[in-house]
């Protein structure tokens, strides 16, 4: 049987079997080519299953080759990284001005995180029923002039009120696997349910609430949409962090510096303070925004400080 793992429980997972959910574990050891993984099968692959007589449970005997996946580095484990989810036609970035605000930075780090991985992202503005006020506005209107024309959709909604969600946001993710992200607070658990109800997820009021030191030990899980598709969330989990880039290779993570790659008068040039650079150049014209190529210098800057 062929089925995909819709959530890990450390030991056992849950796999989905056309419309049946099984409870499936391990076959021995596998075997992980280069990657040193802490989950030798994350949420969302794709698995063969074989029956235990006489059981409700099943053995996972093989993992399909994952067509794309998005990793970071384990917590516990050091040298070792964890698979958060894999299989994903998208990845869902969502965003709100207040309460809590999302900067651009965090933005940024999140995208240069999905181009690394290949993936495609949206922006959900949520809370869109708070937004008001100059401030907030221009904000938002940042939001769609700094990122549509790089080929990143905005869309507006509330999760709360619901508006939007039918009509702007359902079309993104129908009939995809889309996985869901963002501060904590923003609304995801709010958004799945409203989506969803049976995913039934705890939402939150965040004052008074704070994450520090808390260590949440919470996994991705799959829900399948009833309009078709699927949409993982993954609470606990704020960032994916950006794994191994060289100085010389991020800019490629930034698709208005990737058109002008190989113009600059170095071919290994971190557009910075090089002589005959044309991404600087072109920072000055007035063709990549400066709010970007703040978040790339100060990637830049994180990425060897931690080397
Ligand atoms: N005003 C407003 N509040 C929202 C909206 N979506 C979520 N919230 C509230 O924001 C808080 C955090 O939501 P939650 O779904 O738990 O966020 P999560 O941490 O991203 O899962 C809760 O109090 C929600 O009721 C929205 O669209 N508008
Ligand atoms: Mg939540
Ligand atoms: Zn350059």
């Amino acid at each position: 049987m062929k089925g995909r793992v819709i959530k890990s429980t450390g030991s056992w997972y849950i796999v989905q079997v056309e419309d049946k959910i099984i409870s499936a574990r391990l076959k021995g050891k596998f075997k992980q080519d280069e990657l040193k993984l802490t989950n030798p099968i994350s949420v969302g692959d794709w698995v063969e299953l074989e029956e235990e007589s006489g059981q409700a449970t099943a053995v996972i005997s093989q993992i399909l080759p994952r067509e794309n996946y998005v990793i970071r580095k384990s917590t516990r484990k050091q040298h070792f990284s964890h698979i958060i989810a894999s299989n994903l036609d998208q990845a869902i970035l969502v965003i709100t001005m207040k309460k809590p605000r999302t900067s651009f930075g965090f933005i940024d780090r999140f995208l240069v995180s999905t181009e690394s991985f290949r993936i495609p992202a949206i922006l959900v503005v949520n809370k869109m029923d708070q937004l008001e006020g100059e401030v907030e506005e221009e904000w938002l209107q940042d939001i769609h002039e700094i990122y549509e024309p790089l080929g990143y959709p905005v869309v507006e909604i509330s999760a709360l009120t619901e508006k939007g969600l039918k009509e702007k946001f359902l079309p993104f993710i129908q009939g995809k696997t889309s996985l869901i992200a963002g501060h904590s607070g923003v609304g995801k658990s709010t958004l799945l349910n409203a989506l969803i109800p049976e995913a039934k997820q705890d939402t939150k009021e965040i004052s008074g609430f704070s994450s520090k030191g808390v260590h949440t030990t919470t996994f991705a899980e799959l829900f399948p949409l009833p309009e078709g598709g699927d949409l993982i969330d993954t609470p606990g989990i704020k960032e994916f962090g950006i794994l191994d880039i060289e100085d010389n290779e991020l800019s490629h993570y930034f698709p208005e510096m990737r058109k002008y790659l190989g113009q600059c008068k170095y071919h290994n040039c971190t557009h910075i303070n090089e002589p005959g650079c044309v991404v600087l150049k072109k920072l000055e014209e007035g063709y990549i925004h400066p709010y970007r190529y703040q978040s790339y210098v100060n990637i830049l800057d994180d990425e060897d400080s931690h080397r």
